[in-house]
Order: C-alpha cells, then structure tokens, then sequence
C-alpha cells in the first residue's frame, strides 16, 4: 500500500518535472494566414484530446498540438469518477491516454496511441506534411 502511494507520488513528480521542462522548451508555433488559421480552428472544434497533466505520452502529444498552433480541448481522464474518464471507458472503449476524439459528423472516432496521434495531427495539419487543410 504505501510502496504503490510512494510509487505514485515519484511518477507524478517526474510527469510533473518533464511537463515543466517541455513547457520551457516549447517549440516554436507555426504562423499562418489569417483565413488559413480559421479553418485550422473550425476543424480543431471537433476534436479533443483526453489526457493526463504529467504522462509522458501526453506531454509528446502537447508538443506536437502546441506546435502545430492548434486550439485543442483537452480533456483531464485522470480523476477517477470524473465525468471524462468515464466518457473515456464507455465510449473510447479503454482508459489509456492520450486518446484524440474526432467527432465527424455523425461518427466518433477514438485514435489511442500517441505516435498515430501525432501523425495524425501532422498529416490534418502541418502545411508542410499535407493539402488536408486546402481540401477541407
Ligand atoms: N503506447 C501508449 C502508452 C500510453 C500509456 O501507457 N498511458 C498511460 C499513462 S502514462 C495510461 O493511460 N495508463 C492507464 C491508466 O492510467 O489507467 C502511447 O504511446 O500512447
């Protein structure tokens, strides 16, 4: 019992440290047109991103978002009972963060992993990657 409590309260200190260090080193915020940061913001209105402040995954996953200057929601999975882990487990089908809600239309989509979210973001997003945006 107290070995788990000790055990959680190192992995948060050190989620918590590497959530400081990433946010001191934030990379840079791409810059776009006007019309072009609109339809950045239209399609970031359907998405969120349900995580934890201090998971390592989360924080990689930030990075990219903040990257890519995109207003994402963020959703905090972490307290146990709360309103979005719930949505998470019922709906996502797991509690594992990070995990991009995309709701489509009629269809939600629940992209789990960190690495397909950040190529997924990268490919909807990054001018340089894709024509995603131009099309949409
Ligand atoms: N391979 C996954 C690992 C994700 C992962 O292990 N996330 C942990 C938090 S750091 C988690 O969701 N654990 C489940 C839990 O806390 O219940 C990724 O890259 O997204």
């Amino acid at each position: 019992m107290i070995k788990a409590v000790l055990l959680k309260i190192f992995r948060e200190g050190v989620g918590g440290l590497m959530a400081f260090v990433s946010y001191i080193t934030s990379p840079r915020k791409i810059k776009r047109t006007h019309d072009a940061q609109q339809a950045v913001d239209k399609k970031a209105a359907s998405m969120s991103l349900y995580q934890y402040f201090a998971c390592p995954f989360c924080i990689k996953t930030r990075r990219t978002v903040h990257r890519l200057n995109i207003p994402l929601a963020y959703r905090d999975a972490q307290i146990r009972g709360g309103e979005h882990r719930n949505t998470l487990e019922q709906q996502g089908g797991q509690i594992k963060v990070p995990c991009l809600r995309i709701d489509d239309g009629e269809t939600t989509t629940w992209l789990y992993e960190s690495s397909a979210i950040v190529a997924y973001l990268n490919q909807q997003f990054d001018p340089a990657m894709d024509t995603a945006l131009q099309q949409s």
